[in-house]
């Protein structure tokens, strides 16, 4: 790739390559004369800048891309006649990109929403993209649909607000006359929507996919991508207090582990069915808005992502990359799920009006890394400049270019039949509160609790009552006491349930829905804020920066502070910069004179009362019971832990594992 020389290496050039004498002053007739027309260096310069935006993702628009490979654990060729999946040991080169749905560009990070998880393998035999999400179902059942539902989520067109966020009437209008989004809708209401990091949250190709072996057998398989260091979430508070403090958290959080060495690993895994588990399942397999429970098909473990290399450049690869859900390889196939097949046809046409032409896989980032011919040619910025006179076949010349052959991609031969006719959705897509409800009870109380709030928050923004009605009569189907809490919440009366167009039953409980029964149970890969102040005592600070986990150090000013032992200690933030929100725990550990001065600043009392808040561990060392009082708070608290000597820290760290101490309560 094109790398900048280091400074006086080179000469600075046009975009033609003609060396440019003078960069600080445009061409002018006299000293206080109008610039020449002729000063091609200025008008190319303009020229360039005014054209380097390209239109943003229609959705997706927020993302953050970063390199690694695929490392196949356990070959699978009974399954797929897939090349990456004949041997294990088989290593391709990845791609991913995280991203939020419904914000602009620039919005923040810890927007409630879906993440985006797509992700583009260059295999021997042509680039697969599994574009998937960080939820396992969707919104819709039909891609017709999904311009409408964008529309209402994104900001309302007479007034361009509110932007990266559902908590607002179009959305809650749309949702609320759509029964079939229900079951989403308990995902998105849940923690999942705020996830910690793209670092602990899984990923799921949403639709069921087909994998083919050699002989032509196919099975049904839906992929997941388990994160090797757990799941973890933050609350709703501390997401709208990052969302101020750094609005880039989560790629920063990325970029940071990367760059450091703590490369970020998740399992590949599949669940593979055949046609009698669909025939008997109770709900469609073809049905975008509904899972496979784990409980009933595994999840089995093939492969390892691991992402090792931030790009060297975000608009080169991370906004230039296109992912097509149609880019797929011999020995995978489609299902005839309908909102798979809608987005079939969507991804290529987003590229085109993004990328500006057909020729967008001569970028780098988007290019097979395997060999490719065909008789493809022209267009907008053809970077390829193919010899010869064959740009066509069959044709009789002796360099007559590639032929097809018989092992490239085969569609699997399904047998396909029927009416050609609208109105005809599967009856089995018509249970739209089963799966709803077996989320909800699948949750710990914490975390049912959480989605109560949430519900209660988003539709207190709706400012139309008719519309929370609306929304309030679904919640019976779903669960009774979900429904009357939120009902309580909002103040108003509970309306008789929605009339369900399929009666829902009751599924048994699944753990595998649950964020906090799948939390990592130690402290790796999460950070601690340690705050601190001059005069701390030396042993301490050391004791909790060795202890485990990243450490950020913030104090009063940035210059950092001098310990009790004489030693200057750095600091990577200033306490009105670093709410504690940043930090998965905190320790606070002061000298009396420090904890003073602390006392006195509003930043560093609500450093203290947010972390208890947030049922965050909290460890307190030297004078820091002080600041915690200033905050109006008692040292006593379950997950508050007094350091008496730096043999503690490790113990602390170690409890921190379990990531927040919920039997405090918010
Ligand atoms: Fe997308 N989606 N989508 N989507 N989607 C796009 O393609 C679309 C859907 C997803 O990081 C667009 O390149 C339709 C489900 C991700 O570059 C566009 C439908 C899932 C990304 C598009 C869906 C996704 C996109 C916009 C309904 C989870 C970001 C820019 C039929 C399984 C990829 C682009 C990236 C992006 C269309 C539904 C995931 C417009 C029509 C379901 C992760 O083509």
């Amino acid at each position: 790739m094109h790398q900048r020389p280091g400074r006086g290496g080179a000469r600075l050039t046009t975009a033609h390559g003609a060396p440019i004498a003078d960069d600080q002053n445009s061409l002018r007739a006299g000293a206080r004369g109008p610039v020449l027309m002729e000063d091609f260096a200025l008008r190319e310069k303009l020229f360039h800048f005014d054209h380097e935006r390209i239109p943003e993702r229609v959705v997706h628009a927020r993302g953050f891309g970063a390199h690694g490979y695929l490392e196949v654990t356990e070959a699978i060729p009974e399954l797929t006649s897939a090349a990456i999946f004949q041997t294990a040991g088989t290593k391709v080169e990845a791609f991913v990109r995280f991203s939020t749905v419904a914000g602009n560009k620039g919005s923040a990070d810890l927007a409630r929403d879906v993440r985006g998880f797509a992700v583009k393998l260059y295999t021997p035999e042509g680039n697969w993209d599994i574009v998937g999400n960080n939820i396992p179902v969707f919104f819709i059942q039909d891609a017709i649909k999904f311009p409408d539902l964008i529309h209402a989520a994104k900001e309302a067109p007479d007034r361009g607000f509110p932007q990266a966020q559902t908590a607002h009437d179009n959305f809650w209008d749309f949702i609320s006359l759509m029964p079939e989004a229900m079951h989403m809708v308990m995902w998105i209401m849940s923690d999942r929507a705020i996830p910690r990091s793209f670092r602990f949250m899984e990923g799921f190709g949403v639709h069921s996919f087909r994998v083919v072996n050699a002989e032509g057998r196919s099975h049904y398989v839906k992929f997941h991508w388990k994160p090797k260091l757990g799941l973890q979430s933050v609350v709703w508070d501390e997401a709208v207090r990052i969302m101020g403090a750094d609005p880039d958290f989560h790629r920063r959080d990325l970029w940071q582990a990367i760059r450091t060495g703590a490369f970020p690993e998740r399992e590949l895994g599949v669940q593979v069915f055949d046609d009698d588990f669909a025939d008997c399942f109770d709900f469609d397999i073809l049905d975008a808005t509904r899972i496979i429970p784990e409980e009933l098909v595994p999840v089995r473990r093939i492969g390892r992502l691991v992402l090792d290399r931030c790009v060297d450049n975000a608009f080169a690869e991370t906004e230039q990359v296109a992912f097509c859900t149609q880019n797929i390889v011999p020995g995978i196939d489609f299902t005839n799920d309908p909102l798979l097949q809608g987005r079939n046809f969507s991804y290529l046409d987003t590229q085109v009006k993004r990328l500006g032409g057909p020729n967008f896989t001569h970028i780098p980032v988007n290019a097979p890394r395997c060999p490719f011919h065909h008789f493809q040619q022209d267009g907008h910025m053809a970077m390829r400049a193919p010899k010869g006179r064959a740009n066509y076949e069959p044709n009789g010349w002796a360099e007559g270019g590639p032929r097809a052959a018989a092992d490239g991609f085969r569609s699997h031969p399904e047998r396909v039949e029927g009416e050609k006719r609208r109105t005809i959705r599967p009856e089995r897509f018509a249970d739209h509160y089963s799966q709803a409800r077996q989320f909800y009870v699948s949750q710990t109380k914490v975390e049912q609790t959480h989605i109560v709030a949430a519900l209660v928050f988003e539709l207190s923004k709706v400012e139309t009552p008719a519309i929370r009605t609306r929304m309030l009569a679904h919640l019976p189907n779903i669960d009774a006491g979900l429904a009357e809490k939120v009902a309580d919440g909002l103040g108003m009366d509970l309306p008789p349930a929605a009339v369900p167009a399929r009666a829902p039953i009751d599924l048994p409980p699944s753990d595998a829905l649950s964020i906090l029964k799948n939390g990592p149970g130690r402290f790796e890969g999460r950070k601690l804020g340690l705050l601190v102040s001059d005069g701390a005592p030396a042993g301490m600070v050391a004791a909790v920066n060795e202890a485990g986990g990243l450490v950020e150090v913030v104090a009063a000013r940035i210059g950092g502070v001098t310990l009790s032992d004489g030693s200057r200690l750095a600091a990577d933030q200033k306490i009105d910069g670093a709410p504690s929100a940043l930090y998965d725990a905190v320790a606070l550990v002061l000298s009396d004179e420090g904890a003073d001065s602390l006392c006195a600043m509003h930043p560093a009392r609500i450093f203290c009362a947010e972390a208890v808040a947030h049922q965050k561990f909290v460890a307190l060392a030297g004078g820091a019971g002080q600041l915690l009082k200033a905050a109006g708070l008692g040292a006593d608290l379950p997950g508050v832990v007094t350091l008496d000597a730096p043999q503690g820290a490790g113990d602390f760290i170690a409890r921190c594992g379990a990531l927040r101490a919920w039997a405090r309560g918010g």
